[in-house]
């Protein structure tokens, strides 16, 4: 096996940029990115910290770069970002105190990695593609994930960083019980997921987390499993979830939204309907936020979510903004 060179597109052009996004409050069901032939390269990600992972992606795909690199370059950048709480190293501990993260990737072929539970490494975007491409599986957990991570030559960083320690101690000394039922926690629900349609029609899409904040040890969400927290399909489109990943996995959420695209949905009605199946699914909707983000082969878009509060950002020639999703219901 060998290994790949980690560093292919640049390193150096992680760096924030300044954005002024516009904030469009938009009436939902009709957000899409239009019905011209092709709004390609474009690339959608969740949430404010979006707007810079954008920006990196589209360094590769303003440059006819593959939608792969542009994904894997895009969500780096919040894994690097010291100051987010729920996405990389920086991101929140489960409840011993350990910031376990996981994280997915998929490209056009439907090749795809996985980590779950990585410890101390700190892409684990990376970490995935680096198994999708070198090794016949497609997930890795825990200590197999980090040995291999090493052996591929991603160093060792330490987490939880200092202010994230002194945070969960504080938690600590409120909640004693360590397997007590978690608590949705309605304001941790920050993941990133990241879809690309690169300037020759191809698709990937890349999702990485530290996932529910104060979770049980061992536990993983939706975001490295293919079909939960990411989705792609090449002849029809991609999706990424965000929020309760437990929600999300029930329904296979982002294969589902990607399979109603396959019937004929609009990206913005799959997204609709993969909220409203969860819905159906749960007795008690009450602080389960989760939000679908799909993009077709023709670089329309959609987005929705249980509650409000749900907001992606949206790159393409000529835009660059924050959009609010639609949803169902106010918190
Ligand atoms: C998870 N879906 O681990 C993730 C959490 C998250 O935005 O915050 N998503 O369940």
């Amino acid at each position: 096996m060998k290994r790949r060179s980690f560093f292919r597109i640049g390193l150096t052009t992680a760096v924030l940029g300044v954005f002024k996004p516009v904030k469009a409050a938009r009436v939902f069901g009709e957000i899409t990115g239009g019905l011209n032939e092709s709004n390609a390269p474009i690339v959608i990600s969740t949430w404010r910290h979006g707007l810079a992972a954008n920006d990196n992606a589209w360094k590769v795909l303003e440059e006819h770069g593959p939608a792969l690199d542009a994904v894997e370059h895009g969500v780096r950048t919040t894994e690097s970002d010291m100051t987010n709480r729920s996405v990389g190293i920086g991101g929140r501990p489960d409840r011993t105190g350990h910031v376990t993260l996981d994280a997915c990737i998929m490209d056009e072929k439907s090749n795809c990695g996985a980590v779950g539970c990585l410890e101390g490494i700190k892409h684990p975007i990376s970490v995935a593609r680096t198994i999708m491409e070198n090794t016949p599986h497609v997930m890795l957990v825990g200590d197999g994930a980090k040995d291999f991570a090493l052996d591929y030559g991603f160093k060792h960083v330490k987490s939880p960083i200092k202010a994230v320690k002194k945070e969960w101690k504080e938690w600590k000394k409120k909640n004693k019980k360590l397997f007590e039922k978690p608590v949705i926690n309605t304001e941790n629900h920050d993941t990133i997921g990241m879809l690309a349609l690169d300037s020759n029609g191809n698709l990937s899409g890349a999702c990485t987390t530290s996932g529910w904040g104060y979770k049980l040890p061992g536990r993983i969400g939706d975001s490295p499993i293919i079909g939960a927290g990411l989705f792609v399909d090449n002849e029809v489109g991609a999706a990424c979830a965000t929020g309760l990943g437990e929600a999300v996995i029930r329904i296979a959420g982002s294969h589902t939204v990607v399979e109603l695209m396959r019937q004929g949905r609009t990206p913005q009605q799959a997204c609709e309907e993969a909220v409203a199946r969860i819905i159906d699914k749960h007795e008690n909707v009450e602080g389960l936020q989760v939000g679908f983000l799909a993009l077709d082969k023709k670089g329309n878009y959609g987005a929705y979510s249980v509650f409000n509060g749900f907001n992606f950002a949206v790159k393409s020639t000529g835009q660059s903004e924050l959009i609010d999703a639609g949803f169902d219901r106010n918190w």
